[in-house]
C-alpha cells in the first residue's frame, strides 16, 4: 500500500477520499486554487499546497501543477475524484510518466470510452445489447437518411462526441430528419470541434439505471449492483437509490453480467460505472464513466464496502477484497444532491456564504459535504453543497429516513433546491418506486411550484424571536438567573399590553399586533387571533405552543432578514421598521446590479425604452449557465451601463431604470 497520496480534487469528494486515506494510515495531500485556502479538504489533508488562481482551467485542471505538487511532497499516487482530470487519459499518462500511480483505469480504457460511436462499436463486439441504431463512420445524408428510415420513428440523433444530452435531437417523423440532422450537426460542431453523429430508436420513458463495476489487475471484474439515478433535472441527477425499484434477480444478473463484459473489453481496471437506458424488460448501454461517481455511496451503504479503500488497493496492486459470489445487498439506500440552485431563477447556480448550515445525524444518515457553515459557494466550482444519504431495511425505510433528514436540514445563505428535494420525496409516484427521466418535468407544476405565503406558524414563531430579543436586550442578571428579566418571556417586558411588528413575507406586508398575556401571547394574524408562548433552549431554537399545538422552529436573523425553520420547512421574512424613511429602499432602487460575476451576452434594451415588471433586461452567463436579468418594476431604461461580452463583477451595475 501506498505511504502518501495527493488528491486532485476539491469539496466533498476530497474530503471523502482523505477520510478513508486517513483511517487506513496513509499521509493525504491536497491542492487547493487561491479561492480555497481556507476550504475543509486543505484542513483535513496532512499536507496541502497552492496549485492556482481560483479558476479551475489555473488550478484544479494544471496537469503540470498537480504532479509537481506530488513530487515535491513525496505523493506515491493520485487520486483524481470525479469531474476535472478524472477522466482525462493524458493526465493518467502524465502520472505514469512521473512514477506516480493514476487511482483509476488505464489511460487506453478512458479513450475507448471517449467517442460514443467507437464505444458503441466496442460494444458491440462485446456483445452489450445496445439501443437498436447506426453508430457508422459514414455520415453521407444517403445513408443516414436509409439507416434512420431502418431504425423507424421517433429517433434519436447524438452527438459522437457528447455526453450529459449536449446536441441531442428527438426527431417524430421521417419528414423531420434533414432539418434536425442539421441542427445536431452544427450543434456538435460549436460543442465539440466534430460533427459526427448517432441515431438510435428514441426510448419514450426510459429509466437511467447503472452498474458500478470494479476490476483488478490480475483480470478479476465484478458487479457491485445497480443504481437507480431516473430523477434527473436537465441532465443532473437529483436522487439515486440503490437497489432499483422493481428490479428482479434475473435482470440484476443479466446487467452485471453485460457491464463486466463492457469492462473487460476495454481492459478495465478500478471503480467504474456503466450506464444503461433501461425501458420496459430491456436495457441499452449508454455510455461508461472511467471514474468513481458522486452517488457511490449508495452503493458504499447497500454493500457495507469503501469503494475508496477499494480503489486505493486495486492502485496498488492488490486484488479484490472480495468475489461476485461474495457480494450481497443489504437494504435499501437513496441519496440527494443539495445544490445552491435558486428555484426562482430556473435554477440558476446561486452564490455566496453558507450562514447557518445544520445536518441531523440520525440513525441510517450519511452526510458527505465539504462545506462548514460560514463557507462561501463561489462561481468557480460545481455548485452542490452536500450529498445526503440513507440507509435502512426496504426502500420505505431509506425514504422515511430521508425524509426526516431532510426536514431537518437548515440552510441559510445561498438559494437551494432543498423544497424541490422534500417536495421529490413526497410524491406519491416517487414513494412507488414509479421513477423514470421525465419525473420532474411531468410533476413540474407540484415539484417546482414557488413557494407559498408563510404558514400562522412561521408568524407566530418570528414574532416570539423578535419579542424574545427585546427581552434578552434587558441586561441580564448573571447573578440572579432566577429574575424574571433574565426569564424571556414576552410578558414580563412591560405592562402597556401590546406591541406591533411588521414583517414583509414576499409581496405581502402583514401588521402583527401582540397583546401581552400572562403565560403568553396573542397574536393577531392575518388571519385570524393566535395564543403563543415559547421559550428559547439552549440551542437557540424555540418551543413555541401555537393555537395549543407544540412545536419547534429556528429563527435566524442576518439584517432585516429573518429565515424560519419549521419541521420541514423553511420561510423567508423581513422585519420592517414602520419608522425607517420611506422610498429609495437602499442601493437597489432602479440599479440593475449583476447578481454574481459572469458574462454578458446580450442586452435586450435601449436607453429611453420604457419597461414592464418583469421585462427580460439582459441575459448573462455565469456559472455556465444563462440567466435572464428581469426588471424588478415598470420603469423607463435611463442607461446601459454594460456591453454584450463584458465580464462583469458580483454587484457591477448594468442598467438603470428610472
Ligand atoms: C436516450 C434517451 C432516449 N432514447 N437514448 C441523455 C443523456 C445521455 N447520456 C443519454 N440520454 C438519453 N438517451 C435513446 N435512444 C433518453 C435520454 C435521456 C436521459 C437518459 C438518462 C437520464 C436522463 C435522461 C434525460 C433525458 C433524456
Amino acid at each position: 500500500m501506498f505511504d502518501t497520496i495527493l488528491i486532485a480534487n476539491r469539496g466533498e469528494i476530497a474530503c471523502r477520499v482523505i477520510r478513508t486515506a486517513r483511517r487506513l494510515g496513509l499521509r493525504t495531500v491536497a491542492v487547493f486554487s487561491e479561492a480555497d485556502a481556507g476550504a475543509l479538504h486543505v484542513a483535513m489533508a496532512d499536507e496541502a499546497r497552492l496549485i492556482g488562481p481560483a479558476p479551475a482551467r489555473e488550478s484544479y485542471l494544471r496537469i503540470d501543477a498537480i504532479i509537481d505538487a506530488a513530487r515535491a511532497t513525496g505523493a506515491e499516487a493520485i487520486h483524481p475524484g470525479y469531474g476535472f482530470l478524472s477522466e482525462n487519459a493524458e493526465f493518467a499518462e502524465a502520472c505514469a510518466a512521473a512514477g506516480i500511480a493514476f487511482i483509476g483505469p488505464p489511460p487506453s480504457a478512458i479513450r475507448a470510452m471517449g467517442s460514443k460511436s467507437a464505444a458503441k462499436a466496442l460494444m458491440e463486439r462485446a456483445g452489450v445489447p445496445l439501443v437498436p441504431g447506426y453508430h457508422g463512420d459514414d455520415q453521407s445524408p444517403a445513408t443516414l437518411r436509409a439507416e434512420a428510415d431502418r431504425i423507424g420513428y421517433p429517433l434519436l440523433i447524438k452527438a459522437s462526441a457528447g455526453g450529459g444530452g449536449k446536441g441531442m435531437k428527438v426527431v417524430e417523423t421521417a419528414a423531420g430528419l434533414e432539418e434536425a440532422l442539421s441542427l445536431a450537426k452544427g450543434e456538435a460542431r460549436a460543442a465539440f470541434g466534430d460533427d459526427h453523429v448517432l441515431l438510435e430508436r428514441y426510448l419514450t420513458r426510459p429509466r437511467h439505471i447503472e452498474i458500478q463495476v470494479f476490476a483488478d489487475t490480475g483480470g478479476n471484474t465484478v458487479s457491485l449492483f445497480e443504481r437507480d439515478c431516473s430523477i434527473q433535472r436537465r441532465h443532473q441527477k437529483v436522487v439515486e437509490e440503490a437497489p432499483a425499484p422493481g428490479m428482479d434477480p434475473a435482470r440484476r444478473e443479466a446487467m452485471g453480467r453485460a457491464a463486466c463484459d463492457a469492462a473487460r473489453a476495454i481492459g478495465y481496471v478500478g471503480a467504474g460505472t456503466v450506464e444503461f437506458i433501461a425501458e420496459g424488460e430491456t436495457f441499452a448501454f449508454m455510455e461508461m464513466n472511467t471514474r468513481l461517481q458522486v452517488e457511490h455511496p449508495v452503493t458504499e451503504a447497500i454493500t457495507g464496502l469503501d469503494l475508496v479503500e477499494w480503489q486505493l488497493r486495486v492502485a496498488a496492486g492488490q486484488p479484490l477484497p472480495l468475489r461476485q459470489e461474495e457480494l450481497r445487498i443489504h437494504g435499501h439506500a437513496m441519496e440527494v444532491r443539495l445544490y445552491a440552485e435558486d428555484p426562482a431563477r430556473d435554477f440558476a447556480p446561486s452564490i455566496g456564504r453558507v450562514d447557518h448550515l445544520r445536518f441531523p445525524d440520525g440513525e441510517g444518515i450519511r452526510i458527505d459535504t465539504g462545506i462548514r457553515e460560514g463557507d462561501a459557494v463561489t462561481i468557480h466550482y460545481d455548485p452542490m453543497i452536500a450529498k445526503i444519504i440513507a440507509h435502512g431495511p426496504d426502500r420505505a425505510a431509506a425514504v422515511a429516513r430521508l425524509a426526516r433528514a431532510l426536514a431537518a436540514t437548515e440552510l441559510a445563505g445561498p438559494a437551494t433546491n432543498l423544497g424541490l428535494l422534500r417536495a421529490i420525496l413526497a410524491q406519491p409516484d416517487f414513494r412507488e418506486g414509479a421513477l423514470d427521466t421525465g419525473f420532474i418535468a411531468r410533476h413540474a407544476d407540484t415539484l417546482l411550484a414557488p413557494a407559498g405565503p408563510a404558514p400562522r406558524a412561521a408568524l407566530a414563531a418570528a414574532v416570539a424571536h423578535l419579542l424574545l430579543d427585546r427581552a434578552a436586550a434587558v441586561p441580564a442578571d448573571a447573578a440572579d438567573p432566577h429574575s424574571p428579566w433574565g426569564a424571556a418571556t414576552a410578558w414580563r417586558l412591560n405592562g402597556d399590553g401590546y406591541q406591533d411588528f411588521t414583517l414583509g413575507d414576499g409581496e405581502a406586508t402583514h401588521l402583527i399586533r401582540a397583546h401581552l398575556r400572562e403565560d403568553g401571547f396573542r397574536l393577531d394574524l392575518p388571519d385570524g387571533p393566535a395564543e403563543v408562548s415559547a421559550t428559547r433552549g439552549q440551542d437557540g431554537r424555540l418551543t413555541l405552543r401555537v393555537d395549543g399545538r407544540a412545536l419547534s422552529a429556528r429563527v435566524l436573523r442576518i439584517e432585516d432578514r429573518l429565515t424560519l425553520f419549521l419541521p420541514g420547512a423553511a420561510h423567508a421574512l423581513r422585519v420592517i421598521d414602520p419608522l425607517a424613511p420611506a422610498g429609495g429602499e437602499g442601493p437597489a432602487a432602479g440599479r440593475i446590479l449583476a447578481p454574481m460575476p459572469g458574462r454578458v451576452l446580450e442586452v435586450l434594451v435601449s436607453e429611453g425604452q420604457a419597461v414592464a415588471r418583469g421585462a427580460v433586461l439582459l441575459v448573462m452567463e455565469a456559472m455556465k449557465v444563462q440567466m435572464r436579468i428581469t426588471a424588478p418594476a415598470e420603469g423607463t431604461v435611463s442607461a446601459i451601463l454594460c456591453t454584450p461580452g463584458e465580464l462583469v463583477e458580483d454587484g457591477a451595475e448594468l442598467v438603470s431604470l428610472d
